[in-house]
């Protein structure tokens, strides 16, 4: 399996989130990266490459997923930014006014001048710093994700984009939950375009994958499934039901898996038999998974009990569908154990494909 990793992911590097009304150190640090980098080094699963693609094949792709009007946005956010008050060049930009959708009549049909509320308007929480170098960054993993899309493409049967920051939060425009660009929607869009007729999206994060269920919600050819912590008491609260079940079209095409806070490794691996026969009757002919590492029992933000040995089962059973596969790489916050509980996963995926 290659990896594909985005050289510029350092240059995001959020200083602080908003929690529960006051200031803490980001989850989402350039570390993560370095650790599973580091491992895949220690622990080689393949060649390691920084992607290649073509600015306009970028953009395009970047295209297919979400709407002009927020890439636009968040290509000139940090300039805008700092345009408002030079300080800001200082502190990481984060919103603190929102147009409440549904039924609160406020609209998003009209793009406020002033920036504040634009980032409001673009964006469902203040846990996700906006930086000097987050669109060069968000990029670059986007890129990873057409990459290891097009490997698969070419005839590998599995490929890894190693980006950060993380994308499965981030819908057709809005970011949040550390994402800016849903990279797994991007492969799995990359991969219907390249002629696969049915895709699914398979997301094992601890976060419901909320922006790839919305990127998705009213089309039939992408299946997204997630396995996640109830939305009752965990992040991203607002979706991520059992009951959402897909719309028009795509009814019948989302699987929510909630479990409870602190669910451990056998009900979890029975849950992953259950979104895999899902996959299975989809009849899907490729595959994308949302790798989250924050189902480990070490995770500082989250609530299941996955020890690290767990992961390689967890690989094994995702070779089981026999997909060509494209993994990305989403959350996973006890950084020390990353890089092994990553390659782990991956490594038992290797193993049971082989
Ligand atoms: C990709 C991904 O896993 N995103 C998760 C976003 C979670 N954001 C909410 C984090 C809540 C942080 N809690 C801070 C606890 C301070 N002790
Ligand atoms: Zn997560």
């Amino acid at each position: 399996m290659k990896t594909f990793h985005n050289p510029h992911h350092a240059a995001h590097a959020g200083q602080q989130e908003m929690f529960r009304g006051r200031m803490v150190p980001c989850h989402e640090v350039p570390a993560r990266l370095d650790f599973v980098l580091a491992e895949l080094q220690r622990r080689p699963l393949g060649a390691l490459h920084t992607p290649e693609v073509g600015d306009a094949a970028l953009d395009a792709a970047i295209g297919r997923v979400h709407s002009a009007r927020y890439v636009d946005f968040l290509r000139g956010a940090w300039a805008e930014w700092v345009a408002m008050d030079p300080a800001n060049a200082q502190r990481d930009a984060l919103p603190s006014v929102w147009p409440l959708p549904n039924r609160h009549g406020f609209r998003n049909d009209v793009l406020p001048f002033n920036f504040a509320a634009r980032l409001g308007l673009f964006s469902f929480d203040s846990g996700s710093p906006l930086t000097a170098g987050t669109w060069t960054a968000a990029r670059g993993g986007a890129a990873c994700a057409l990459a290891a899309a097009q490997d698969v493409v070419a005839g590998a049967r599995s490929a890894f984009a190693l980006s950060r920051p993380p994308g499965h939060h981030a819908g057709p425009d809005f970011l949040g939950g550390y994402c800016f660009l849903n990279n797994a929607a991007i492969a799995a869009q990359a991969l219907r375009d390249a002629g696969h007729a049915k895709v699914a999206v398979l997301d094992v994060d601890y976060h419901h994958g909320n922006g790839t269920q919305t990127i998705f919600y009213e089309r039939a050819d992408v299946f997204t499934v997630s396995i996640h912590g109830d939305p009752s008491t965990e992040y991203p609260f607002f979706l991520g039901h059992a009951d959402e079940r897909g719309a028009d079209a795509g009814e019948g095409f989302n699987l929510n898996l909630p479990l409870p806070r602190g669910t451990g490794f056998d009900t979890w691996r029975a849950t992953l038999a259950t979104a895999l026969q899902a996959v299975s009757d989809a009849g899907a002919t490729a595959l994308v998974v949302p790798m989250g590492l924050d189902t480990f029992e070490g995770d500082p933000i989250s609530g299941f009990t996955l020890k690290s040995a767990d992961y390689f089962a967890v690989g094994e059973a995702l070779a089981g569908a026999g997909l060509p596969t494209v993994f990305t790489f989403e959350g996973g916050y006890a950084v020390d154990a990353v890089g092994t509980n990553a390659v782990n996963l991956l490594e038992g995926f290797q193993q049971a494909a082989a």
